[in-house]
């Protein structure tokens, strides 16, 4: 199976596994994991943060961020499109007591103007904004990347008026190798920023929440509450450790093959796609012109051992990521061209 339905379905590397067996492990609910503490400094390093946790998922680290930032009543903005909103099954709601007031966007990237315009003060009818959130790469937008200068102007506006800034970082390191600098200088200016290990890092399970000592010091406690004190997960540290060593530097690969892919998907008569727009490791493409559903197009690739999801009925999306190369990427193009034919 030539597998493009998300990076999350990458493999361990035998480094990976040779470094989980090889793993010093102890409890890490009493802090005493030397995998996981060396691993959650790292983090903090290359994020430039004080401190770093270590989570089972994207969407506990996020969790754990909004309920940081926010008190119950308020409201958290950010992209019409983000993850928080679309994919974590409210937690925003069900976790922090807090509303969403979504901004749409054309690629998923806020401005401070647009941000500015609907935070709202404590007043008698509506609810305060407490958190600005903002997603890079942007995941359903097709892995867009802020500006640096827009992460900049957003964090020091809301910094002013007092507002802290959560980054959705899961695939910060593919925003860091398309724009050609390091991970510290994009989440420089927000508060926190969650990251991936288990997405283009290639690591088994795992993502991490930098930010202020004293803020991950509570954000353990919530992690324990949320039931994700994972004793020894050195084990799963270990991998993470080597991913973060390991994988960045193979992200230009996927990039690339995410551009091919999108070049090739142009072509086919049909679909619709903006290589200019593939600028990470994830293509979006419009199948509408094909007469045919993403659900009928993703049951006609499976049969060709492509594995391609839609996002609704006539978006889907392609992710490349290690275990796919170029080769791969040809053969799902052909695939396509074939599964669109009437
Ligand atoms: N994204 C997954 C799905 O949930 C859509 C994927 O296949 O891309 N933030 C962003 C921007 C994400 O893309 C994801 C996962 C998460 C958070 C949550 O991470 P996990 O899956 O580890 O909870």
């Amino acid at each position: 199976m030539i597998d493009l339905r998300s990076d999350t379905v990458t493999r361990p590397t035998a480094a990976m596994r040779r470094a989980m067996m090889e793993a010093e492990v102890g409890d890490d609910v009493y802090g005493e994991d030397p995998t996981v503490n060396r691993l959650e400094r790292r983090a903090a390093e290359i994020a430039g943060k004080e401190a770093a946790l270590f989570v089972p998922s994207g969407t506990m680290g996020n969790t754990i961020a909004v309920k940081l930032h926010t008190e119950p009543g308020q409201e958290v903005i950010c992209d019409s499109r983000a993850h928080v909103l679309d994919y974590e099954l409210a937690m925003v709601a069900w976790f922090s007591n807090c509303v969403i007031r979504a901004i749409p966007t054309d690629d998923g990237i806020l401005s401070w103007d647009a941000v500015r315009r609907h935070i709202r003060p404590p007043g008698p009818h509506w609810a305060p904004t407490g958190l600005i959130e903002i997603e890079n790469t942007h995941n359903m937008a097709g892995g867009t990347v802020y500006p640096l200068g827009a992460i900049r102007e957003i964090c020091a506006g809301a910094h002013e008026r007092g507002l802290p800034v959560h980054m959705d970082g899961a695939r910060v390191f593919n925003a860091a190798t398309a724009l050609g600098v390091s991970v510290k200088e994009i989440v420089e200016p927000v508060d926190t920023v969650m990251f991936c290990l288990s997405k283009a890092l290639g690591a088994p399970v795992g993502s991490m929440l930098a930010g202020p000592a004293n803020l991950i010091a509570k954000g353990r406690l919530l992690r324990k509450r949320l039931g994700g004190g994972m004793r020894q997960a050195g084990i799963l540290a270990a991998a993470g450790l080597v991913a973060l060593d390991e994988t960045p530097a193979k992200l230009g690969a996927d990039h690339s093959n995410a551009r091919f892919l999108a070049e090739g998907l142009a072509r086919i008569p049909g679909i619709q796609a903006d290589p200019g727009k593939a600028v990470t490791n994830i293509v979006i493409f419009n199948v509408s012109g094909t007469g045919f559903t993403s659900a009928e197009i993703s049951a006609r690739l499976k049969q060709s051992g492509i594995l391609i999801n839609g996002i609704n009925e006539r978006l889907m999306r392609a992710v490349t990521h290690y275990d796919v190369d170029r080769a791969a990427c040809a053969q799902a193009l052909e695939a396509l061209a074939a599964a669109v034919l009437r």
